[in-house]
């Protein structure tokens, strides 16, 4: 068996979970992390039959029994997670429909996963229904994204045009807009419910005055997208007040999706 520890899926972790908390996206235990694995990638570093312990969920994901995630802990801080990973970070293994999850490995002090292990499990459900290679489920509190929440409207529409027009690179990077959510209290299955929801439509979904979650194919591509938003937010936030003397207007918007060849919400324009 191989050392976990050498993995490139643990090695990958600690470094996006330092580079998020050095952003300023993660302080303390803000933030979470799931990352679908194939059995075939954990197989070599891990005896599959070797159930550590089995942890209730307290919600039910038929679609995802039986596959196997690396997730960061409750209450663990993302600052600690590339010195002490075996803490830090557990896999699970998704059984009973969803009912329950088996830790392989990690947790090791008794610990278990995010609190936000049902947005993380309902939104991986979700996304995998409109997108196969979809791997991994990011949340996290990025600070420019956060500010604009207080004073900016908190809707799908006006909340992606706004962003879009803040950056050349938005409308290419999330054609499909951001879903945005209104305060609620999280950790529960109603926020999860409501995340997988709009992620059947949207890889970025913003928790109205909590944060950000985000999906994507690899964790990279998760980060990625966590970071040009937040860029977007923070070009909106240094000059919210100030007089506009020059913006990205819609028709050059449209051109610009169009001469990138993506597919966007036309109707999020004017
Ligand atoms: O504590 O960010 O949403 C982790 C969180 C809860
Ligand atoms: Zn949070």
């Amino acid at each position: 068996m191989n050392d976990i520890l050498n993995s490139p899926f643990i090695s990958e972790m600690a470094e996006i979970t330092s580079n998020m908390y050095r952003l300023g996206w993660n302080e303390r235990n803000g933030g979470n992390i799931s990352v679908l694995l194939g059995e075939d990638e954990v197989a070599p570093y891990l005896d599959v039959t070797r159930v550590l312990r089995t942890i209730p969920t307290g919600f039910e994901a038929p679609e995802l029994t039986g596959k196997y995630f690396l997730v960061t802990g409750t209450g663990k801080y993302f600052r600690r997670v590339a010195a002490d990973p075996e803490n830090t970070l557990g896999i699970v293994r998704v059984a009973d429909g969803g009912r329950t999850a088996e830790l392989l490995w990690g947790f090791s002090d008794g610990g278990k996963f995010t609190s936000e292990f049902p947005a993380h499990m309902m939104s991986h459900a979700a996304r995998l229904s409109v997108d196969s290679d979809n791997r991994v489920i990011m949340h996290c509190h990025p600070t420019y994204t956060l500010a604009m929440n207080y004073i900016h409207p908190l809707d799908d529409r006006s909340f992606t045009h706004t962003l879009w027009q803040m950056c050349t690179e938005c409308i290419v990077v999330f054609p499909e807009g951001v879903g945005v959510l209104p305060w609620m209290v999280c950790g529960t299955n109603e926020i999860g419910l409501a995340t997988a929801e709009k992620m059947k439509e949207y890889r970025a979904v913003v928790w109205g005055m909590h944060g950000l979650y985000c999906a994507g194919k690899s964790m990279e591509e998760a980060f990625g997208l966590v970071e040009t938003v937040e860029k977007a937010a923070q070009i909106f936030v240094l000059t919210a007040g100030k007089p506009r003397v020059n913006t990205i207007r819609d028709p050059e918007l449209r051109a610009l999706a169009e001469s990138f060849g993506v597919s966007y919400r036309a109707d999020f324009l004017d």
